[in-house]
């Protein structure tokens, strides 16, 4: 399955911070053990695990957050994980991370979100475009751009299940700040296992109000009410629904609410207990819309090529399915218009390879 690297894909779930390379996860783990504020060889074991429960994995963010949350860092992991993203052709990515404050460092939601946005300024192997293309701001590295790979970013907020009501308005009054350096949308998640439906309510209702797309982490733990909540709020995207009932699916197919499938996150965290009873197949049968995603290539040491051969091998889809599936998801990006006709022909380019 040579075939699928070269392939244009499009990645709509990653979370930043998920998404950090292992090298440098340690790197940064080994200068902190070597400062005496963490046991190096303990935090080594929890990075190189593979297995892990999803409650293992809430852990190891917290582990992760208290690596990489300053600014100098989280411009680091921006610049290197959309690097690997277009390394892997990923031609449109959305990516999410959740505004941080940290007031002993004199980092707030703000300043945090400078330092990702930083990051992408300071990518210079590849072509980045994350600002709208109407927007006055254009962008560094905008060269010929003969043979050079070129990705365009938009960024989602995330909501963490532990905020309170008021941080996450917080959040969402960022998003709206920041929407013309590319942030598109909120996102909802976190332990799936922590806070209520309720509190986030009113900040994502005002978003919705003032036109960001909404995606929300829906059913990744069994929820009933919660999911109904969910789907009744008609958000843009849901990812994962792994323990959706027949009335969910119902609901998510009469809205057309497209799903973010992340194969390697929902079997290593056990939310589905082999592929071949992923809900991926029904869906994908159905005609609904989906798109296939990493969730934390790092975390589940994943690839998005991988996770299309994932796709591939276990579904049977063939070359030209597997690329129309792909294709398919720019109806589900929360892109301008512009960069979905973009992405159209960046597709139809490669397409004679798919046939
Ligand atoms: C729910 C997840 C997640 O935001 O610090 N996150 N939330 N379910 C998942 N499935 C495994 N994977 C990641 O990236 C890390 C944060 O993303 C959310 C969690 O809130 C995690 O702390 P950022 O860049």
């Amino acid at each position: 399955m040579e075939w699928i690297h070269p392939m244009p894909k499009i990645e709509l779930h990653a979370h930043l911070n998920g998404s950090i390379r292992d090298t440098t996860l340690l790197e940064l783990a080994r200068v902190l053990g070597e400062k005496g504020v963490i046991v190096f060889s303990d935090v080594e074991d929890v990075i190189q695990k593979n297995d892990r429960s999803l409650d293992e994995v809430f852990k190891l963010f917290d582990l992760i957050h208290m690596i990489t949350t300053d600014h100098q860092t989280v411009t680091r992991i921006t610049r290197e994980v959309v690097q690997d993203f277009a390394l892997e052709n990923v031609v449109y990515l959305e990516l999410r991370t959740t505004p941080k404050r940290n007031d002993s460092i004199g980092m707030s939601k703000r300043s945090y979100m400078e330092a990702v946005i930083k990051g992408l300024r300071s990518i210079s192997e590849v072509d980045v475009e994350f600002v709208a293309a109407t927007d006055s701001e254009k962008l560094h590295n905008s060269c010929d751009g003969v043979g050079r790979k070129k990705i365009y970013v938009r960024l989602l907020l995330s909501i963490d299940r532990r905020e309170t009501t008021e941080s996450a308005m917080e959040t969402v009054k960022l998003a709206l700040e920041m929407r013309n350096v590319g942030v598109v949308g909120i996102d909802l998640s976190g332990n799936p296992l922590v806070g209520e439906w309720n509190t986030f309510l009113p900040a994502l209702q005002f978003a919705k109000d003032n036109d960001l797309y909404i995606t929300l982490h829906c059913g990744e733990v069994p929820n009933p009410k919660e999911i109904q909540a969910m789907l009744d709020f008609k958000p843009h995207r849901v990812g994962h629904a792994c323990f959706f009932k027949d009335q969910d699916w119902e609901k998510l197919k009469s809205f057309r609410i497209p799903v973010e499938i992340c194969l390697s996150s929902n079997i290593i965290t056990k939310s589905i207990s082999s592929i071949d009873i992923h809900h991926f197949a029904d869906l994908y049968k159905a005609k609904h819309p989906l798109v296939i995603c990493t969730d934390d290539f790092g975390v589940f040491s994943t690839t998005l090529s991988n996770e299309y051969s994932l796709a591939v091998r276990s579904f049977g889809l063939g070359k030209r399915e597997t690329f129309a599936l792909a294709k398919s998801g720019i109806d589900a990006t929360f892109a301008e218009d512009e960069v979905k006709q973009q992405l159209g022909l960046i597709f139809d380019s490669a397409s004679p390879e798919y046939v």
